[in-house]
Order: structure tokens, then sequence, then C-alpha cells
């Protein structure tokens, strides 16, 4: 008998709802997928990756029973008992000779699971580690960094209404990240009314439905935008170029900025960027003359070269075309929790870099061990990450885990990352517990999808909530005389739980800090929910921060009531709730800055733009003439979450995309084996001849290279790309890594 549930995509950050139909003599298999209508934001979207979810809750490495390394290099099973005893006290021994700052944490959550990150910082809090990254730190630290100091805050942009759409480095058509992304993009290709711009140097999926696609050379992006942004302010004069009004009233420090631009000499950078300046001068009118101007920069700008300077010229066409706080145009949504902020006042403790929205740079963290500084880190957790594959330099980070005295990993599956630790404590997949993600940036309307587990895990693997408690139990920083007064209160009810929750735990910081696995070991939720425990106190702080948003959502009374509510409501499900409806008159007061301006001049960034225009850009090394973007998304691509290779339909080895024209030069063919190489490694890959790729340029896909027993000899698992990669190539302001900007060779074989 066939039986469907409501569960979401856990292949990237849009987390479509889905309905999956569960079978097999268990009930276990996941036969069949379809979009749910239900949900607010997906509205019974999904696109081609979820429908063999199945070989990810049926992995074949996955890794059913905690870990330990032997001295041989190998792992023997433990149960769990000794694994969280151990685990517990070899990280207090760390935390007691070198210092809790010493115990980094990595991870905390990949593109469909967020609650581990958020049970982990009681367990982080108990050893009093203090360092932490994840991969946002290689992507947005940059933007987060520039839209902070520029608006306190981070825009995100309302595709379904504008009239002018940019994607900048984007191809959203494979990487989705907005709702229902194909839907959106071919709205807005099939409307004469409406531009679709892209930049990319490939001609992708995106791009061929653009009006205006802007080829730019690999890198050139900081040129192309101060061409833009110059025409802009040129146009400014006669015709809509930049917006006078919007400036007046809300921005700061706009002159020197304007005579920045004024000064860039547009047909040398049109020149430099590569593209003609006739284009160029298409898409500054376009933007100059849209009503409604949204637009997004992702990873073909945040993984490159000038990547910081990028992100502040990109900011600059934001706010000086008055694109904020208008339908159509970028807005600051209502989060549940705080995902972006700004720089630390301190840096990282050895290399001393610049710390983003709380998270080491990933291009430093090798720095942070690799040395004899006493302040070098000790010991890592990671957890839902896989950093040994996933952070340049895959072999210098081997090396760094290596180096540490204690390497914990929790994870389902046996990763490239877990088979370098000390103990894997395996964790039940995200269709055996309740799961969540905070990446819903929706406007006006938020919404957010709590999923309840399918079916319970099977013996061996635990929900990291469990593991975090337990282990904040060995560590003795909760113990029963806390929690026994609270499990009793919550007999009473609801009303009572809470109010003992008030009355021991908040005033106590030492236990606030704990709040998250003290609340999943006290309130008592159905066993399919359970891990949605700590959501009450997320709820809690929104309802505290976002008063207006929520009472409009229907949440009303004081901060608790509506946390009740919002947190009952999340519960009963089945498919995601709105949780948040805000006004687009809301955005403008949003602005974050001390003095509510938008702040315009960035000093060092306009000194970085003088620099660089002045530059025209470096002289590459002569052996390695090419530029590879190593790590694109492609139709079969997910990160390392789906690792078992049969799930590609196609282009099952990854091939090195390569334009015709150097593929004609080298001799080659689509299927032929080439040798590729850079600074760091070599490697043989088969080629596809791609007229999407300009000449001197080449593509990998991101997320393949895994180490998989197919069982059927040699597997098609394709080339790592960060094996390619150099810690050191990295932006100087951030440390985000340039992996679309690797100098790289190509020979037949
Ligand atoms: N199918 C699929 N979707 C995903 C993911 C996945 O693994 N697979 N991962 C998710 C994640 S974690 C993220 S962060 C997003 C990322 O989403 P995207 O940023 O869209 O992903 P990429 O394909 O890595 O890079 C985007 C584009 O940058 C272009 N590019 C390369 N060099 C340059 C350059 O010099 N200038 C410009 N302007 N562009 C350049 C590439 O040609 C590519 O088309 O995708 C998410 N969605
Ligand atoms: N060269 C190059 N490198 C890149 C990129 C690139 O474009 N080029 N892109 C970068 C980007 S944008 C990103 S986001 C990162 C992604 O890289 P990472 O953040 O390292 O994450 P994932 O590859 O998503 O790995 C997720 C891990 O979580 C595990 N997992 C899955 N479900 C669960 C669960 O429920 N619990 C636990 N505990 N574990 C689980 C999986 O087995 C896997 O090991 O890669 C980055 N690396
Ligand atoms: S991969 Fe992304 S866009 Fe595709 S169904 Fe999953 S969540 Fe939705
Ligand atoms: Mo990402």
């Amino acid at each position: 008998m066939s039986q469907w549930k409501s569960t979401a995509c856990i292949l990237c950050e849009c987390n479509c709802g889905l309905e999956v139909e569960l079978g097999g003599d268990d009930g276990r298999q996941l036969v069949r997928f379809r979009g749910d209508k239900q949900h607010p934001a997906s509205r019974g979207y999904a696109c081609e990756k979820p429908h063999r979810l199945n070989l990810y809750q049926h992995a074949r490495d996955r890794v059913m029973t905690p870990l330990r390394r032997r001295a041989d290099g190998t792992f023997e099973a433990i149960d769990w008992d000794t694994a969280i005893r151990e685990v517990a006290a070899r990280l207090a021994a760390v935390r007691d000779t070198y210092g809790g700052e010493t115990i980094f944490y990595y991870g905390g959550g990949g593109q469909g699971n967020h609650l581990p990150g958020a049970y982990a910082t009681a367990t982080r809090r108990a050893l009093g580690s203090r360092y932490r990254s994840s991969a946002l730190a290689q992507e947005k630290t940059g933007e987060f960094w520039v839209s902070d100091r520029m608006l306190g805050s981070a825009t995100r942009a309302d595709f379904e209404h504008c009239d002018v759409a940019l994607f900048l480095g984007k191809n959203p058509w494979h990487s989705h990240s907005i709702p229902r992304a194909r839907v959106t993009l071919k709205d807005l290709a099939a409307d004469p009314a409406r531009t679709l711009i892209v930049i990319d140097p490939r001609r992708t999926e995106t791009a061929e439905l653009a009006d205006l696609h802007l080829q730019v050379r690999p890198g050139g992006d900081a040129w192309l935008l101060a061409a833009i942004l110059a025409i802009l302010v040129e146009r400014g004069r006669t015709v809509r170029g930049i917006d006078r009004d919007f400036l007046a009233a809300h921005a700061v420090g706009v002159e020197p900025v304007l005579a920045a631009l004024r000064a860039v000499d547009v047909a040398a950078c049109c020149e430099r960027a590569g593209v003609p300046e006739a284009q160029v001068r298409a898409a500054a009118e376009a933007i100059g003359g849209a009503k409604a101007f949204a637009s997004f920069e992702d990873l073909g700008v945040q993984m490159n070269q000038h990547s910081t300077l990028v992100s502040y010229l990109h900011k600059l066409l934001v706010v000086l075309t008055g694109s904020l706080g208008r339908p159509g145009t970028h807005f600051f949504p209502t989060t549940l929790v705080p995902l972006w902020g700004g720089a630390s006042a301190q840096p990282s403790p050895v290399a001393g870099a610049r710390i983003v929205s709380g998270l080491v740079p990933c291009n430093v963290i090798a720095d942070e061990i690799l040395t004899e500084h006493p302040r070098r880190y000790r010991a890592m957790i990671v957890e839902a990450a896989n950093p040994a594959h996933s952070l340049a330099d895959s072999k210098r980070m081997r090396e760094a885990l290596r180096a540490l005295d204690t390497v914990v990993v929790i994870d389902v599956a046996m990763s490239e990352t877990a088979r370098l630790a000390d103990y894997v404590l395996p964790a039940a997949t995200q269709f055996e517990k309740a799961e969540a993600t905070f990446f819903n940036f929706d406007f006006p309307e938020n919404c957010f999808h709590l999923r309840p587990r399918l079916f319970p895990p099977p013996a061996g693997p635990l929900p990291e909530a469990e593991i975090h408690a337990r282990l904040c139990e060995a560590l003795g920083a909760i113990t029963e005389d806390v929690l026994a007064p609270l499990r009793a209160a919550g007999k009473a009810g609801r009303a009572a739980y809470v109010q003992a929750f008030m009355a021991r735990v908040l005033p106590d910081p030492r236990l606030t800090h704990l709040a998250p696995v003290i609340l999943y070991r006290t309130l008592d939720l159905p066993e399919t929910h359970r891990e949605g425990a700590v959501l009450f106190g997320i709820a809690l702080r929104a309802a505290m921060s976002a008063p207006a948003a929520l009472a409009r959502a229907g949440f009303r009374g004081t901060p608790l009531e509506i946390a009740g509510q919002m947190f009952d409501r999340i519960l009963a499900g089945p498919s995601a709730i709105v949780f948040a409806v805000d006004e687009w008159a809301d955005v403008l007061r949003r602005i974050g800055t001390p003095d509510r301006k938008i702040h315009l001049d960035l000093p060092d960034l306009l000194d970085e733009l003088g620099k660089t225009l002045a530059s025209r850009g470096e002289a590459g090394d002569p052996s390695f003439p090419m530029v590879l973007s190593a790590g694109e998304r492609r139709s079969f691509t997910a990160n390392t979450i789906m690792r078992d290779p049969t799930w590609r339909k196609k282009d099952a080895g990854g091939a090195l995309r390569m334009s015709p024209e150097d593929a004609a030069a080298l001799g080659v063919v689509t299927g032929d084996r080439v040798r590729l190489s850079t600074r760091r490694d070599s490697v043989v890959v088969a080629i596809e001849v791609s007229p999407s790729m300009q000449r001197g340029h080449l593509a990998l896909p991101n997320g393949l290279g895994l180490t998989y027993p197919t069982g059927d000899g040699e597997p098609a698992t394709g080339v790592a790309p960060n094996e390619l990669t150099a810690s050191e190539d990295r932006d100087p302001f951030v440390g985000t890594p340039w992996h679309k900007h690797v100098p790289a060779r190509v020979e037949p074989i």
C-alpha cells in the first residue's frame, strides 16, 4: 500500500516542499517524489534532482556505528557510551591543556539541515570553543562585510516582480537559490517588457534565456561593473541613470563615489572586461531605466579575483539606482535566525584574518593549524560538512586535519573528511529526524518548514540533537538537577513549562547557552518532531525581534505567547508555514547602520577600485595560460550530499568543458582524455567540447571525485576540484577563495 508523506528536498538551499511515496517491505524506500503544492514558497515546483533521493537515504557508505581510529589508521566499531565518553574526555583534555578556543568547529549543516548547528552551539559552549567556520566563509562573507558596512544588513531580491533582472556570476537555471527558479526565468524571458541580463563568461542555460548576455572575460567583472556604473553616472545628467532623490533621502558619502566613477575610462574597462562597449551601454541603459531592478551575485564573482571589490560595485549598482524597498527590487527579509553579520573586532588567532559573520575564512583554516603558534587550533569538530573535499587545497587540508590532536566528524556517510577523523559519530539521515533550514529569504511573506521524520533511524545512528545532548551531559554541563524540574513542570502543560524555563534557564547565562539541548531533553514533543525542540527558543527570539512581521502573520500577544503560537503552527505542519509578513515600506526603516543611512563611501574599497583599474589585470603565469572554473553547478551535482555516482543521469564522469577553438588547437574531441594541470596538481579527465565556453576558459563540475564503493570496478567518480586549488589564492579582504579562477594548462595524452 503506498503512503505519501510531506517532506522537502535537501539538495539545494531552496528546500522545495516535496511529497514522497514510501514503499519497500519496511516502508523505508523513498519510491516517488512530487512537488508539494501546499508549500508557500515552492508551490509544487521541483527540479530533476530529488527524484532519486533514495540513493542518499540508502547510501552504501553510510556509517552505522560510532567508529574509532586505530593506531594503524583503520577504524573499529565502538558502542555509543564508549564513543561519547572518549570524545568528551579527549576534547575536555584539549580544553584543559590549551584552552577551549583551540577547539575549532566546522560546518553545522549543508543545504537541507541546519538544526545540527543549532544544537552544536551547546557543545561548543560547554567546551569553551570560540572559533568556527562553514561554507559561507568561502562564498558570502565578502558580500556580508560590504553589505554590513553599507546597509547594516544583507539584501535579497524580488525576481518575480522586477522588470530588469541581473544575474552576476550566477546560473540559477541549475543552481536555483530563488524559489521556482526555472518558472521565474522563463517568465522573465517570455515577457517583452522585461529584461534579463546575465554576466557570465560561459553561455550558460540562464544566459541562453537572457535578453543581454555580457560574456565577460573570466575575472573581468570589476572592470565591467565599473564601466556600467560610470555610464549610469554619466547618463544621470540627462536621462534616468542614478536615482538622486533616493540618494538624497537615504544615502551618505555619495560624492566620493560619484567622483571615483566619473574618473572611470569606460572604453578601456569594456576592453579589459572583453565585452563590446555597445552591449555594456545597453545593459546600463536597461538598468538605469528599470522600474524595478533585481540582482543576484553569486559564486562566479564571489569565488573570483577582486571578489570583495565586485560585491561593493554590485551594491553600488543597487543603491545608486535606488533599487531598494519597492516591489521587484531588493529587501531585507525577516529571518528566524540572524544568518549574516559584519566583521568581528578580533581577527583569527594565528593568521590574523578578518572574521566576518563570526566565520574564520575557510582558506586560512589550514594556516591556523599548520604552525607552531601557541594559539593554533588543536582539535576540530566537523558536522554535516566535508571540508577535506570542499575547502581549497585538499592536500593541505588533509595535512592540517592529520596534524590535530583530535578530529571528531558527525556525518551520515564515510565522507572524505570522516576518513581522516579520530572518531566518526554516525548521524540519522535528514529523513530519519525532524529537520529544517534557515535559508528562507522570501518577501513580503517568509516561510519556515520543519519536516517531521519519515521514519525512525535504524539501530546505530543518532540525530545530532541526541549526540550533542549526550556530549553536554558527559562534559558535566547539563545535569539532572536542571532537567528534572523542567520535565516535571512540562507535565503540567506548556504554560508551566515555559514559566519554569524562564525562571530557571534564562537568568543563568551558563544555561542559556545550553538552551538548545535543555529544550531537547525536557520539552515533551511527539517522536516525529523531537529535534524541533530548539525552535521554541528560536521562535522566542523572533517574537522579540520582529513582532510586527509576526503579528501580520497572525501571531499576537506577549513574546512568550507569540513564540508558543508560532511553535505550535510549525509543529502542526505538514508543510511550510508563513511565519512573517512584511511590508515593502518596512525595508528602508530596516537599514541597520547606526545613523540609518546607506553608507556609499568605503574608502578602502574605493582605493582598491582605483588600484585595480590602474593595474589592467595581473600578468599571468605563461605555463598556465588558461583559466579553470573549478566547481560549476550542473544538473546532477549537489555539493557532496549525493555520494553515489550512479545518481547522475547526465555527465556521469563530470567532463571538463572546453571551447571548440581550444579543443581544435589541441586536436581533441568530446570524450577524449586530456591532462589538466594547475600549480597544485595534475589530473586526467575526459573533455566535453562546448560552444558555451569562451576561448581560454575551462570548467569542471563541483562535488565530484568522491570515494564511493560502487561495487562494479572503476567508478566514474570524476575529479575532486580542490585537488587543483591552492589555499593562498584568496581575497585580500575576507579570504574567500578564487575557485573560479585557477590558472591551468591542458595537454592532450
Ligand atoms: N545543481 C546544483 N545546484 C546548486 C548546488 C549544487 O551543488 N548543484 N549548490 C548550491 C550552492 S551551495 C550554491 S553556493 C549555489 C551556487 O550557485 P552559482 O553561483 O550559480 O554556481 P556556479 O555554477 O558554481 O557558478 C556560477 C557561474 O559563475 C560563472 N563564472 C565563472 N567565472 C566567472 C567570472 O569570472 N565572472 C562571472 N561573472 N561569472 C563567472 C560560471 O560560468 C557559472 O555559470 O548553488 C546552489 N545550487
Ligand atoms: N572548488 C570548489 N570548491 C567548492 C565550491 C566550488 O564551487 N568550487 N563550492 C563551495 C560551496 S558554495 C559550498 S556550499 C561547499 C559545500 O561543502 P560542505 O559545506 O563541506 O558540504 P557538503 O558537500 O554539502 O557536505 C555535506 C556533508 O554532510 C553530510 N550529511 C548529509 N546529511 C547529513 C545529516 O543529516 N547530518 C550530518 N551530520 N551530515 C549529513 C554529507 O554526507 C556530507 O559529508 O563546497 C564549497 N567548495
Ligand atoms: S534541488 Fe533545489 S530546486 Fe531542485 S527540487 Fe531540490 S530544493 Fe528544489
Ligand atoms: Mo554554497
